[in-house]
């Protein structure tokens, strides 16, 4: 059986990382998308589909189970997002999400979702993050080590602050 999951991931954090260890324990396979993967160097989505491919790939380096990270691009039509998902990845059954619109999408096309009422939480904890990271608050508690690693090589903290001070877009409330 293999299981899909899909996030943004800026960046892959401890809530990820939990939900990750849930689904590993109930399917033989993981793909892990990278949502959005187009889009970075904005206060909502500061990093590269490269470098959480880094940390994703780190970050669930030791789980017993074969896991695929594969970028997907977002695209200006929800009705036939599922079929764009499934053209860029290995064959899944089932698909593990708390975003409504993702599981209403993946439901009307027959796709069997799965979720949990804590996997909400990472909504909250992504922007909290970078919240945390813009005012140099303490952040690396609420991701896994290797992920601390990553955003350290690409010097992702100065970046997520620079762009703050400019980006129009200003980050939303929530995710
Ligand atoms: O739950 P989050 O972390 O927001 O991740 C969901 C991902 O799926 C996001 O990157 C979102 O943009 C993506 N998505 C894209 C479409 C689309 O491109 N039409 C539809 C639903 C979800």
């Amino acid at each position: 059986m293999r299981g899909f999951y899909i996030g943004r991931y800026q960046p892959f954090h401890n809530g990820h990382r939990h939900m990750v260890e849930e689904i590993a324990a109930d399917v033989d396979e993981l793909v892990l998308g990278i949502g959005s993967a187009g889009d970075s160097h904005t206060t909502r989505n500061p990093f590269t589909a490269g470098e959480r491919v880094m940390m994703v790939t780190k970050a669930v380096e030791g789980l017993d189970v074969t896991t695929y990270v594969v970028p997907i691009e977002d695209l200006d039509r929800n009705s036939v997002w599922v079929g764009h998902v499934q053209s860029m990845t290995p064959r899944f059954d089932v698909a593990y999400s708390n975003n409504p619109l993702v599981v209403r999408l993946f439901e009307e096309a027959g796709v069997e979702v799965r979720g949990s009422p804590m996997f909400r939480r990472d909504v909250l904890e992504g922007t909290e993050l970078r919240e945390r990271m813009i005012h140099g608050r303490d952040w690396q508690e609420l991701v896994p080590e290797t992920v601390v690693d990553v955003i350290e090589e690409i010097d992702g903290v100065e970046r997520i602050r620079r762009i703050a001070e400019t980006d129009a877009n200003a980050e939303p409330p929530s995710d």
